[in-house]
């Protein structure tokens, strides 16, 4: 199922690309009482912690890491979407299939991909979890 996951959404991110894709997700359950405050302290980034140095073209293994916004510790989210795209001028981005997988350490994640070319690609990372939500733009230079 994750993997599946990982090919559609650089199709559906592709789509609302000039749009805003995290507003749009924060959507509240008809139910739920208006607990703002309370979800603006449960939120969480994804962070890029391997490898530290260049990233070169090719097949990858990059280490992700969701972390709390305000403690910055780790959190142990359930899962995270992420696609891949290099913005190019005048044509159609391009676009790079991830694999995501979980790792033996809570709250990280390793992704499988292949930067086929070499310059800046833009990774969205959307935290999928009961509990936690966010959502952000790793910048990737690969040399
Ligand atoms: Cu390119």
């Amino acid at each position: 199922m994750k993997k599946i996951f990982a090919l559609i959404l650089p199709i559906s991110l592709l789509m609302v690309a000039c749009g805003s894709p995290y507003t749009d997700t924060n959507t509240q359950s008809g139910t739920a009482p208006k607990t703002e405050t309370t979800a603006a302290e449960n939120t969480a980034k994804v962070a890029l912690v391997s490898p530290e140095g260049d990233i070169p073209m090719g097949d990858v293994e990059l280490i992700l890491e969701v972390q709390d916004n305000t403690s910055g510790e780790t959190v142990a989210v359930e899962n995270i979407e992420v696609s891949s795209k290099m913005p190019m001028e005048g044509e159609e981005p391009m676009i790079s299939t991830l694999e995501i997988e979980t790792t033996e350490t809570p709250g990280q994640f390793k992704l499988k991909t292949n930067f086929s070319m070499v310059g800046t690609w833009n990774l969205a990372a959307t935290v999928k979890d009961s509990k936690y939500q966010g959502g952000n733009e790793i910048v990737v230079e690969v040399k």
